[in-house]
């Protein structure tokens, strides 16, 4: 039977850790189906999201090559959790150990138990850091890019953080927190356009003006890292984005639209990841839904459409726990609208909140 180099991340940040994850590292290294191939240097980090007053964690990845499948590996690195008293309660709490799949080959998996790519791990430079020292080459199967394309990724400045489909109080709260450079566009669209107009409905006129508009604002010589330095920059532009706008128009317009835009791009900085709330657009369409499994939209990735797709994007489902939907559906049913109200602004917080942590995680452990 094949073998598959899987990666993983381990974590402690409760107890002896170094002893934690030396004991992980053999616990799973006894698996006759498994084989330690590298194990990084142990790197302690600030503890990002969760509850305050949490300890400093040690983190640290190792490369795995194994015969088992990926749910069987999964179900081991739980047991190996469990072994270490681990306890699951509230969600990024202190923990002793953590052990998270991030990949697993080339495969792109996504149930109820176990998602991989791990969903953040490109965001998170604390998971980075450590997976670079041990498989720097390792391929992501969503954007393509190694792990030290990632990782190096992170540490551009300044870091670029798209709010895709964003409502303006989860956009103000972001910029606000970061005490970010943002900004809105709002020429998503020419202001004739009509929505019911057949496939000619956007002019090769429209298609280059809009992308003219949008490079000018994304410049490289407006965004420099001189000036910006570790600031934030928050806008629901991006310029990649942008490639599906001429989606039903002729073939000679978009042709253009596309040589145009493979010109400008140049010139034009790059998001350090883009956020997906697939909620009611802020000035436009949403290219991903999050509720759309990551299988199917990798299938749908448009392969005359190269661009964009090697941008990590951190997809914020609307079930994240804390079961607000169950919540909201009592407040409904008890027909409490100021409730629901509340319950709205309370998403919006956790969203952005999410959002947050992952422009903390992408520089936790900047220095080690
Ligand atoms: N893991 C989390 C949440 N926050 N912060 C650091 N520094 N290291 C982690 O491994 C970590 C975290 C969720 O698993
Ligand atoms: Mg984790
Ligand atoms: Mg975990």
């Amino acid at each position: 039977m094949g073998s598959t180099l899987a990666l993983i991340a381990l974590g402690s940040n409760l107890g002896d850790r170094s002893h934690i994850l030396d004991r992980a590292i053999a616990e799973i290294a006894q698996s006759a189906e498994v084989v330690v191939r590298g194990v990084s240097r142990y790197h302690e980090t600030p503890p990002v999201g969760g509850p305050g007053g949490q300890g400093a964690f040690l983190n640290a990845a190792a490369a795995l090559e194994t015969t088992l499948d990926p749910f069987a590996l999964h179900r081991l690195l739980i047991e190996v959790e469990h072994q270490a008293g681990r306890v699951r309660e509230v969600r990024w709490d202190a923990r002793t150990l953590d052990l998270d799949l991030i990949l697993f080959g080339d495969r792109i998996i996504e149930t109820p138990d176990l998602i991989v790519p791990h969903p953040r791990f490109a965001v998170r430079r604390f998971v980075l850091g450590p997976l670079a020292e041990v498989a720097p080459d390792a391929i992501d199967p969503l954007t393509r890019r190694s792990v030290a394309e990632l990782r190096d990724n992170l540490d551009r400045r300044p870091g670029y953080v798209v709010l895709d489909g964003a409502s303006p109080a989860v956009f103000t709260r972001v910029v606000e927190t970061l005490s970010a450079a943002g900004f809105a566009w709002c020429n998503w669209l020419p202001e004739d356009f009509d929505e019911d107009a057949g496939p000619e409905r956007l002019t090769g006129g429209d298609a280059s003006t809009l992308l003219r508009d949008a490079a000018r604002e994304l410049l490289q010589e407006r965004w420099s890292a001189e000036y910006w330095g570790d600031r934030w920059i928050v806008t629901d532009l991006w310029f990649d984005r942008l490639v599906s706008l001429p989606d039903r128009s002729t073939d000679l317009v978009r042709e253009a639209f596309l040589a145009t835009m493979a010109e400008l791009r140049r010139s034009v900085i790059q998001p350090t990841f883009v956020a997906a709330t697939g909620q009611a657009c802020f000035f436009g369409t949403t290219a991903i839904d999050p509720e759309e499994p990551l299988t199917r939209w990798t299938e749908r990735r448009p392969s005359s459409y190269p661009i964009g797709y090697d941008t990590p994007i951190l997809r914020i489902r609307e079930d994240i726990p804390g079961s607000f939907q169950e919540r909201w559906r009592e407040a409904w049913l008890a027909g409490d609208m100021p409730r629901a109200q509340e319950l709205v602004q309370e998403r919006e917080v956790r969203i952005a909140d999410e959002i947050l942590a992952a422009c903390e995680a992408s520089r936790a452990g900047f220095a080690t």
